[in-house]
């Protein structure tokens, strides 16, 4: 039996057939800084819920597997220290074991899945890191999005990354790539990027109708729509670039390795940004939150 515990608001939800959307925790243990991790957590789920759909987020603590958090788990989650980052490796052995983890998008898009929720807002996956020709460092993330049916709203892969290789990669495993309402990938933290969109839609309607016509047609993994950051919050790419580079001189210099790669760069960029990445962070993650809930209300009806 696996240890699944529901939150009120999703438990009632799953009773009525309401529109449930999945977060994940990892962005709030290892990608952001406390308060501001508890204080974006809050704002997304009531994002959710202003849309109409009802927000499970999605973690292990004490070996059971949440699906929603209680206000207060979410405050103890958001503080506490040393908390493991988990993927399809380790989800199992952590509730296994009793232990208390964050669910990266891999293992999100599991929990989800056992849950019957079939929509997941994220900031962005991981993916081929820079230098993955000699690191063979490459996101868990972009595996579980080809077997995993459910569809994860996205400002694209961190702009940390090697962005052309991490759709490569998504290309080869067969997992649909849409970019809404524009014609290029966006990059996290820009709009644009130079990748041209494989998929392009407009509109919430159409994503669910694609993500339905993949379920009937026994197609095995999911949707990555990938939602361009609002032109206000966004960072152009041109500031960020020497930004990046340092921030990955940096890890290098350091031995970072593994998975610490990525909440280290983005701790850096956030320092070195002054705060800016961090802003820009937030903002995609909430806009990606609606765009999501609109895709379950679709699905739902
Ligand atoms: N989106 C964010 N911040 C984050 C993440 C996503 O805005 O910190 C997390 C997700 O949990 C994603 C993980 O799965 O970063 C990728 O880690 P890695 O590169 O080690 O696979
Ligand atoms: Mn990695």
């Amino acid at each position: 039996m696996i240890p699944l515990q529901y939150s009120a608001e999703v438990a009632a939800a799953r009773a009525s057939g309401a529109a449930v959307v999945a977060l994940e925790s990892t962005i709030i243990t290892h990608g952001m800084p406390f308060p501001q991790n508890v204080e974006t957590a809050r704002l997304v789920e009531a994002d959710i819920r202003a849309a109409g759909a009802v927000p499970a987020t999605i973690a292990v603590m004490g070996g059971k597997l949440h699906i929603g958090l209680e206000a207060d788990e979410l405050d103890a989650l958001g503080q506490a220290e040393g908390v493991a980052k988990l993927s399809r490796a380790d989800i199992a052995a952590c509730i296994a074991s009793g232990g208390t983890g964050a669910t990266t998008v891999a293992a999100t898009m599991i929990a989800a899945h056992l849950a019957d929720i079939h929509v997941f807002a994220t900031g962005g996956i991981g993916g081929v890191h820079r230098g993955a020709e000699t690191s063979f460092d490459i996101s868990a993330d972009l595996h579980e999005l080809a077997q995993t049916p459910v569809t994860v709203v996205a400002a694209g892969a961190k702009a940390i990354l090697d962005l052309p290789k991490t759709f490569e990669v998504l290309e080869t495993l067969g997992v649909p790539v849409i970019a809404f309402g524009q014609d290029s990938i966006p990059a996290f933290w820009s709009a644009q990027s130079d990748i041209p969109a494989p998929l392009r839609m407009d509109t919430a309607a159409e994503i669910a109708a694609a993500h339905k016509m993949r379920a009937a047609m026994g197609l095995s993994g999911g949707q990555l729509v990938t939602n361009p950051i609002p032109d206000a919050d966004a960072i152009p790419a041109e500031v960020l670039h020497p930004i990046i580079a340092r921030a990955l001189a940096e890890a290098e210099a350091q031995g970072v390795s593994a998975k610490a790669v990525t909440p280290f760069l983005l701790g850096r960029i956030f320092e070195l940004t002054e705060g800016r990445s961090l802003a820009a962070n937030i903002a995609l993650v909430r806009n990606n939150a609606r765009l999501a809930a609109q895709i379950a209300v679709a699905l739902a009806n």
